[in-house]
């Protein structure tokens, strides 16, 4: 961490970027160091294509550039484990003479000049570390943004990703900010449209392998039919698995040309199958990409899961 510090002090004209489709900790764990830089005389830029509607509450968000519009010496690139999966506006990373790259993805693959990666609950808690380490005054718009990623990357705490080190984090923000109010704004409200789209995907929820398995899907038709934001699939990536039978959720988002899982366990390593299909994340919460057509992939994909609960069911026998 200590020649991220030193670089980021000799620097200026610095951009961030996250990764596409970006949820509350890209986006939080951007405007946190943001302000941060910000209050220590840096000229910074975030770039976010499409920045979800549900985050513009935090200050800073309506800074955010579509695309950069000018040479950046620098670039950190936030929460995205490999380079194929950042959000790249008119190619503004090849352009960047040095890349600095903070994540906590156990599957990232190290591809800037300068890597942080450390297995936390979420950037933002490794981005509040980096703020005291550089002695920034931490502000009401640096801890909104930082409680933001560490409560939708936790799910309120809840995942198996906290650690002590997120509740003494979260203790020194409940100081300075009502994390309460936070809650309720990321984690317990959605629009209309959001609820909508949460109703189809109920309906679409398929549970197998003896109620092991939770399958559900939304496609682009869905989303375009309820007038959600493509972001507000996020909060239906566990759906199923507070069903007390289930081991593995899967969410599939079906666009015209692309498909996107999400998987989701409470025990089972779903980086491996993800990995197979060139996707990754964490042993717990991982995803992929893909160009597959639906059935096949569904049947694949299913093979897979079962291939590993049945390895779980019999090791926990
Ligand atoms: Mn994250």
């Amino acid at each position: 961490m200590d020649n991220i510090i030193e670089t980021l002090k000799r620097s200026n004209n610095i951009v961030l970027l996250c990764h596409n489709n970006p949820d509350g900790d890209a986006v939080g764990s951007s405007l946190a160091l943001y302000h941060a830089l910000k209050s220590i005389g840096k000229n910074i830029d975030i770039v976010i294509e499409k920045l979800p509607q549900k985050f513009s509450f935090l200050k800073g968000s309506e800074a955010v550039k579509k695309i950069g519009d000018q040479k950046y010496a620098l670039g950190i690139i936030l929460d995205t484990a490999n380079k194929t999966l950042v959000n790249n506006p008119c190619n503004i990373l090849d352009t960047i003479n040095t890349l600095i790259v903070i994540d906590h993805h156990q599957s990232n693959t190290k591809y800037g000049d300068i890597n942080y990666v450390e297995p936390s609950s979420s950037c933002c808690e490794i981005i509040y570390k980096l703020i005291d380490k550089m002695h920034i005054e931490v502000t009401e718009e640096i801890a909104k943004p930082i409680i933001t990623g560490i409560l939708t990357d936790t799910g309120g705490f809840a995942n198996s990703n906290v650690s002590e080190n997120t509740f003494k984090v979260a203790a020194k923000l409940s100081k300075i900010i009502n994390i309460s109010n936070i809650y309720r704004q990321v984690l317990h409200s959605i629009s209309k449209a959001a609820f909508i789209l949460k109703k189809i995907a109920f309906s679409h929820l398929e549970l197998l392998e003896n109620d092991q398995i939770a399958f559900s899907y939304i496609t682009y038709k869905d989303i375009a039919l309820s007038g959600a934001e493509d972001s507000d699939t996020d909060i239906l990536v566990n759906i199923g698995r507070e069903i007390d039978t289930v081991e593995v959720s899967i969410f599939t988002r079906v666009y015209e040309h692309q498909i996107r899982v999400s998987l989701r366990s409470n025990d089972i390593d779903v980086n491996e199958i993800a990995s197979y299909f060139g996707g990754g994340g964490h042993k717990k919460a991982s995803g992929l990409t893909t160009t597959m057509d639906f059935d096949i992939l569904k049947k694949e994909l299913l093979t897979k899961v079962k291939e590993k609960i049945n390895e779980w069911n019999i090791s926990n026998k």
